[in-house]
């Protein structure tokens, strides 16, 4: 079996959408929700809703892709209002909420929000989005991050877990953790796209991207590693009590599997659903089941976190 837990809250299996990508809208949503997907999380909402960046603001790679979409969204009142009627109507699964704001003020706005609309389920709240210009990732300042987990949790008591950016220093691992474990945080999800990259077109000589000049969050396989990196240092960090949502260049079992192994309780697809679509959580659960098979592995438990060292 794959299946998994979130703060005691039970999924079929471990697989599901990274925020930002199927999870625009009712419809989008909706075939996540039909397809073999533990779960989905829908696109950041912020206060009111947002058209993002001029097009062309996504492109795909032979190795992943580039975005710079900033945060288009329906505003977080309409992602609340289905999901809760989607949770009425089912209801043994559970849900993600995602949601961000552009100050702490903004994220105690919107988490007073999520409590009154009476959502049961799993609020992500996103510290780490690269491309709204002019406003910085907020996962890389140390204090700012604990300064707004410190007032979130004096304003919000349900399951609340946090996007990160990637890090890439081992001190920033210990710092950030450090400051993570001082909260009633559910989970922590690594990583967030790598923030800023250039793609270019050779031939004419050309960005790929309108916003930015072509600067962009890097998605794909350019991230397994440091999304690997970044699961497995805050595995060996963090409280047992908080626990990791893997995200970052899964596009197949070996990759899921990998990402549990470094200590993820849940994995998310963002890239590879793009290309695929939600099919790709039939085929993912297929072989993942498949390579647990051959190890003669039958529950997560058996290997999650269990990474060998030389
Ligand atoms: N893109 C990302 O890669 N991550 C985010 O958190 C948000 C966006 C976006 O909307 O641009």
């Amino acid at each position: 079996s794959t299946a998994t837990k979130i703060a005691q809250k039970k999924f079929d299996n471990c697989i599901m959408n990274a925020s930002g990508v199927w999870c625009y809208d009712e419809k989008e949503l909706s075939a996540l929700d039909k397809s073999e997907a533990a779960s989905f999380v829908t696109k950041s909402g912020t206060l009111e809703s947002r058209k993002g960046n001029p097009k062309p603001r996504y492109f795909e790679t032979d190795l992943g892709s580039i975005n710079s979409m900033g945060l288009p969204n329906q505003g977080l009142e309409y992602y609340l209002n289905f999901v809760n009627k989607v949770q009425e109507q089912n209801p043994n699964k559970n849900y993600f909420v995602s949601c961000t704001g552009f100050n702490v003020q903004e994220d105690v706005l919107l988490l007073e929000e999520v409590k009154k609309s009476g959502f049961k389920g799993i609020v992500e709240l996103n510290l780490s989005c690269p491309n709204v210009p002019g406003k910085p990732q907020t996962g890389y300042d140390f204090e700012t991050v604990d300064m707004i987990l410190q007032t979130v949790f004096e304003n919000y008591e349900g399951l609340l877990g946090v996007k990160l950016p990637p890090y890439f220093d081992i001190v920033h691992f210990d710092q950030m953790a450090k400051i993570l474990n001082k909260y009633p945080l559910t989970y922590i999800n690594s990583v967030n796209s790598i923030g800023n990259g250039l793609y270019i077109d050779e031939e004419q000589e050309k960005v790929v991207i309108k916003p930015k000049n072509g600067f962009g969050g890097i998605g794909g396989d350019y991230i397994k590693p440091t999304a690997l990196a970044n699961v497995h240092a805050f595995y060996q960090r963090l409280d047992s009590r908080i626990q990791i949502i893997g995200t970052g260049g899964i596009k197949t079992g070996r990759d899921v599997f990998e990402h549990i192994l470094c200590g993820a309780s849940m994995v998310q697809v963002g890239t590879a659903l793009m290309k695929e679509g939600p099919s790709i959580f039939r085929r993912l659960t297929r072989e993942l089941e498949a390579i647990m098979r051959s190890k003669g592995y039958e529950k997560l438990s058996d290997f999650k976190g269990k990474l060998k060292y030389m």
